[in-house]
């Protein structure tokens, strides 16, 4: 039997986004994104951590572009801030696409294909006066934002991701007000939700405009919900909670329109919640023809599972399921998620058969630990690289298969601002002192960079081989 292998024009590279890693938060004329003013927001961030400084990259980005090349990753993903390109939510600022440009021709120089996302969470404060994506007005903001990145870098940009994760900016951002901007409404989310989408759609038309030959995609944020037991009760559960994440934007993205039973979930939660509205006003006639049919790839940020059981509707929980594990002594991350890399698989899969075959990038895959440097300056972060490892063998046997899974940006390059949990997790294969800007690769990147230098990953844990 031979060992599988990745082939050699696989696209690996490592991810990062904008407001994770830049600080300068007012450089070259930058306006304000609505994670500066939630940062601000007492008790909004743990540890009362903001964007100001980072990972110093807005400066720093060649020693970044240095480091992609050391390990040999082909591939780039970051993000344009958005509210640096548009400070009022409608003037182009040039002198961030100059930034941004310089970066693109860097990379470009060394080797590096830059995958951009245009929507990284960091959207203009402006944009709130019509309630961010709650607003149909965002999506026209976005649209000319999307044009104006796609005018300046399209000649040398050819994989782009116009929204990250979708699912997220509603739930978090809208639905319980966790993330920016920290609005908590039900009924607004599935509005916010649907513009987000439709800003995808319309977005990925207005970019293939100016750069015909751009390979547009989204990142979804895809969790496999699976029943806590075998019974009829749970199997429904997991498969509505599956429409509540997954569904409701696979179906739409790939031109089957919204699935009917979340659907009808949604129109009876917005009848509880009493509002004004019901989903045929806000997804208006030919909104699903603009959604549907424009992703190239479909981009998969892939963390770990959810495990639901039915569950009574209650004035707490809208949904008719809880999501309960996984329990028990499963591998878990510092952060404490589930490390499952068959649901991993298992997702791959199912996106294939279930979706006509897409071509699949890997946007997101990581996770937190902790490790410091030790005493011979090392970061020996064996449990990231046996993360690494088991997904991606998850990746291979998914391609063995016959999943079309083209690339792998692995999250992150950097430790950096985890959002609405500051800067304690630690997602990084390089180290970052926050104080000095220092960085250090860990061995999970001298791990990584040996698997893309050699398309191979070993089949047993190599946590006890020496990386560093
Ligand atoms: O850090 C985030 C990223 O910005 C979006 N996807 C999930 C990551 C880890 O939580």
């Amino acid at each position: 039997m031979t060992t599988p292998t990745f082939p050699h024009d696989f696209l690996w590279g490592a991810a990062t986004s904008a407001f994770q890693i830049e600080g300068s938060r007012t450089a070259d004329g930058a306006g304000e994104s609505v994670w500066d003013v939630f940062g601000r927001q007492p008790g909004a961030v743990e540890g009362g951590g903001d964007g100001s400084l980072a990972c110093d990259s807005y400066r720093r980005w060649p020693e970044d572009v240095a480091i992609l090349e050391e390990l040999g990753l082909r591939a780039y993903r970051f993000s344009i801030g958005w509210s640096r390109v548009m400070p009022d939510g409608h003037r182009v600022n040039e002198a961030a696409l100059d930034h941004y440009e310089r970066i693109v021709d860097a990379l470009v120089e060394a080797g590096i294909d830059p995958v951009v996302t245009l929507n990284h969470w960091d959207m203009p404060q402006a944009l709130m006066a019509d309630r961010g994506w709650i607003g149909r007005s965002t999506v026209d903001a976005f649209v000319a934002y999307a044009q104006a990145v796609a005018h300046r870098l399209g000649d040398r940009v050819q994989h782009w991701i116009t929204q990250n994760e979708p699912w997220i900016i509603q739930l978090l951002g809208y639905q319980l007000g966790l993330h920016a901007p920290g609005i908590v409404d039900l009924a607004g989310s599935v509005v916010a939700g649907h513009h987000v989408l439709l800003g995808h759609g319309r977005a990925a038309d207005a970019i293939k405009q100016v750069v015909p030959g751009a390979q547009v995609g989204v990142a979804l944020s895809l969790f496999p919900c699976e029943p806590a037991t075998g019974s009829e009760a749970d199997r429904e559960a997991a498969w509505a909670s599956d429409g509540y994440v997954n569904r409701w934007y696979l179906d739409p993205l790939h031109g089957r329109g919204y699935p009917k039973d979340t659907r009808e979930l949604w129109d009876g939660i917005l009848l509880r919640e009493g509002a004004d509205f019901t989903l045929d006003d806000v997804i208006l006639p030919g909104d699903e023809e603009q959604i549907g049919g424009r992703t190239d790839f479909v981009g998969v940020n892939y963390y770990t599972r959810r495990v639901c059981a039915a569950a009574p509707v209650t004035a707490e929980r809208p949904f008719p399921w809880a999501v309960v594990g996984p329990t028990g002594d499963v591998p878990r991350t510092d952060e404490g998620w589930e490390v499952r890399p068959e649901s991993f698989d298992a997702l791959l899969r199912r996106l294939h058969d279930d979706y006509g075959a897409p071509r699949i990038m890997i946007t997101e895959n990581g996770g937190v630990y902790g490790d410091a440097p030790t005493h011979d300056g090392k970061v020996h972060d064996n449990r990231r690289i046996e993360y690494l490892r088991s997904h991606l063998r998850a990746v291979l046997s998914a391609r063995e298969a016959g999943v079309d899974v083209f690339g792998y940006m692995q999250w992150s390059l950097l430790d950096n601002f985890e959002w609405a949990l500051g800067y304690r997790p630690r997602f990084g294969i390089v180290h970052v002192d926050y104080p000095t800007g220092r960085r250090t690769p860990k061995d999970s990147a001298l791990f990584y960079a040996q698997v893309v230098r050699s398309g191979v990953v070993p089949d047993e844990d190599p946590a006890h081989l020496p990386f560093g």
